[in-house]
């Protein structure tokens, strides 16, 4: 079993690795910074020695990138499991927002996902099996204050997710849309979580687990996922 993980050198993605790590599946990841990828790829590789962990740095905003990262997977195997995860957040104003956030958060939080996606899912279909997770947001289920770009990209995704598990269900490909609230990573910076206020990486991680228990005739299609006390 083999999974492809983005945005897999720190925050959820890294969790999402070092859970699927744990369940046995061999690692293709990326990240844009070559440093902090190696140094996550590095650890993982310690703590599972047995399992295959590959890894490419590469901005898979930039569509050649994403595609390329999918070829260069698929000249070692036909993914099992894709978890498109990398992404980023800036908070703003649709009506002020600098010009060209809205297709610097599109291409980084929806259109990475489409291209990666579409470069790998001709084998995946032909392989009749597998699953593939979006890390959306409760961003893409609601407008809040804030929102702006990064909110309509999340529901681009969102809706991506959709339309995909719509056309691979015949396929026995499996599409799970995960749409967490708050989750301590470094999109939030020095906020003090010391009272466990939000939720951890490895919450998400879990719920990736939980799905791929399920028997290949279930599928898990959403996930809304907070922390107990609310959004903040
Ligand atoms: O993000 P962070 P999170 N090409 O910033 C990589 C969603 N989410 O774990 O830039 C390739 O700690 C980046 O790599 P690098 C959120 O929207 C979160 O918090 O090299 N990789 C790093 O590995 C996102 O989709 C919360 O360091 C790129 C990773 O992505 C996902 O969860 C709430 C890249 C980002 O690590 C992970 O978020 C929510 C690119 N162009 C949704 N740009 C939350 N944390 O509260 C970034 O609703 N990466």
């Amino acid at each position: 079993m083999n999974a492809i993980v983005t945005g897999a050198s720190r925050g959820i993605g890294k969790a999402i690795a070092e859970k699927l790590a744990s369940l046995g599946y061999d690692l293709f990841l990326n990240a844009r910074d070559s440093d902090r990828l190696n140094k996550a790829t590095e650890e993982l590789r310690k703590k599972f020695p047995s399992i295959r962990i590959q890894s490419l740095a590469l901005d898979i905003s930039i569509k050649e990138n994403a595609i390329r990262f999918g070829k260069w997977c698929l000249e070692s195997a036909i993914p099992d499991v894709l978890v498109n995860n990398a992404g980023a957040y800036t908070p703003g104003h649709l009506i002020d927002e600098e010009d060209g956030k809205m297709e610097q958060m599109m291409n980084v939080n929806f259109y990475s996902a489409y291209h990666l996606t579409r470069s790998i899912i001709a084998p995946m279909i032909k392989s009749g099996k597998g699953h593939i997770f979006n890390i959306c947001s409760i961003a893409s289920l609601d407008a809040y204050a804030g929102g702006a770009s990064y909110s309509v990209s999340k529901y681009a995704l969102y809706g991506f997710s959709k339309n995909l598990r719509h056309e691979l269900q015949d396929n026995g490909i499996g599409v799970t849309a995960i749409h967490p609230g708050a989750v301590m990573t470094d999109t939030w910076g020095d906020f003090d979580n010391s009272k466990g206020r939000i939720m951890l990486p490895d919450d998400i991680a879990a719920a990736v687990a939980a799905c791929l228990s399920l028997s290949p005739q279930a599928v898990m299609e959403d996930i809304v996922i907070r922390p107990q006390r609310g959004d903040l």
